[in-house]
């Protein structure tokens, strides 16, 4: 349709060179989506969180990402819009729909759509309001800024913007009748390496490569074993070093070394999925599994008794794993370039400095080494 306003938020997207959009749905935009994902790469998320970090990867890999949500999402945002994107100076235009402030009929959204306008105001992020059809053009200069001055751009768009419009919504997809099998049999030994030692290794076979490290203590290992511009590391955003990682695999070639730890990967596991979904053969997850959460003083994750990651990872759709104890294992999965590898290392923190860099610096530099 033409003249509907789904084309003209498409023709502005499509102007602003978006080419990449991580969506999660809200039925006020169930024409929008799929218009979108017609004309741009359209990577579908099951939490909104999820998508500042891939669309964080997918810029400093050189992409112009966008995110089209409900404004319940931004509640799961918050954190990484503050600790990822205005730390580091990362831009993130994100269309909202905006509830529970026209015609809604569900109470739920009624506070957090209300209150949404203050919350953004109080974390410093910019802000658009769409209340009607005729102020669509705002989302052009919304997008330019989030990219010129490198932070997120909140658009929030109400439901009375779509009322009306003719749009169709594709018949739902049939299920897939399948077997579905999860045969690992995987021994957790008792450890012998720390997570140093595997850092270690690691820096010494990733050549060119890049390595992303998770918060705490193992960005200060890697920076201290061996730092180059090709590091990235993380200062803050628990859980979602792996989505960063899974967003800049898909935005360029090289091939992507993630450090992530066992206590980020079960406060995000919905990173595995998004991974298993779209496997980018470049892309290694090294699951440093040391039974706690190490950088704040080794309390203990439920890896110690209970979960096996490499076990979550094939169940979430990761077919080529590892699992790795000694430091020649772990060689060899890096080698063979092992989607996610689970390291089992002693829950020991060596004492390193802090990182003498700022957030904007770990950015620019990277994206320099890059080429982005
Ligand atoms: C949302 C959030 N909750 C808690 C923290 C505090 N925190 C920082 S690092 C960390 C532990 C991370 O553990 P893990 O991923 O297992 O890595 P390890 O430090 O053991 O290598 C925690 C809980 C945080 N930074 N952010």
């Amino acid at each position: 349709m033409i003249d509907s306003p789904e084309h003209r938020v498409v023709e502005i997207l499509k102007n602003n060179s978006i080419d990449i959009a991580a969506t999660l749905p809200c039925d006020r935009i169930k024409v929008l989506l799929p218009q979108i994902s017609r004309s741009i790469k359209t990577i579908p998320l099951t939490r909104e969180e999820n998508g500042v970090g891939i669309c964080a990867g997918a810029y400093l890999g050189g992409k112009r990402p966008v995110m089209v949500i409900q404004s319940t999402g931004i509640g799961n945002m918050i954190n990484a819009l503050l600790s990822l994107n205005l730390t580091y100076g990362i831009p993130l235009p994100v269309l909202v729909s905006w509830r529970g402030v026209y015609k809604e009929s569900i109470e739920a959204q009624v506070l957090s759509g209300e209150r949404m306008p203050a919350i953004l105001d109080a974390a410093g992020i910019n802000l658009t309001k769409i209340e009607s059809r005729d102020e669509l053009d705002k989302i052009d200069p919304a997008i330019r800024d989030a990219f010129k001055n490198e932070r997120p751009h909140v658009v929030l768009i109400s439901p009375a913007v779509w009322e009306g419009s003719p749009g169709e919504v594709p018949a739902p997809l049939e299920i897939i009748p399948r077997v579905s099998e999860l045969n690992l049999a995987a021994e957790i030994k008792e450890p012998v390496m720390t997570r140093y030692e595997a850092i270690k290794v690691l820096a010494s076979t990733a050549g060119e490569d890049i390595i992303l490290s998770n918060l705490g203590i193992p960005a200060k290992e890697l920076y201290e074993i061996r730092d180059r511009e090709l590091n990235f590391y993380m200062m803050g955003s628990m859980g979602l070093v792996s989505p960063i990682g899974l967003g800049l695999a898909m935005a360029q070639k090289r091939h992507v070394y993630v450090i992530d730890g066992d206590g980020s990967l079960l406060m995000n596991p919905n990173a595995l999925s998004c991974i298993g979904a779209y496997k980018p053969g470049n892309l290694s997850v090294i699951a440093v599994d040391n039974a706690a959460y190490g950088s704040t003083g080794n309390q203990e994750t439920c890896t110690r008794t209970q979960v096996d990651l490499e076990l979550l990872a094939v169940a979430s759709g990761i077919k080529n794993t590892a699992k790795a104890n000694t430091e020649e294992e772990l060689k060899q999965a890096l080698l063979r370039k092992a989607n996610l590898i689970h390291v089992v290392v002693k829950p020991v923190n060596a004492a390193c400095r802090e990182i003498p860099l700022s957030a904007r610096e770990i950015k620019q530099r990277f994206m320099k080494a890059i080429g982005s």
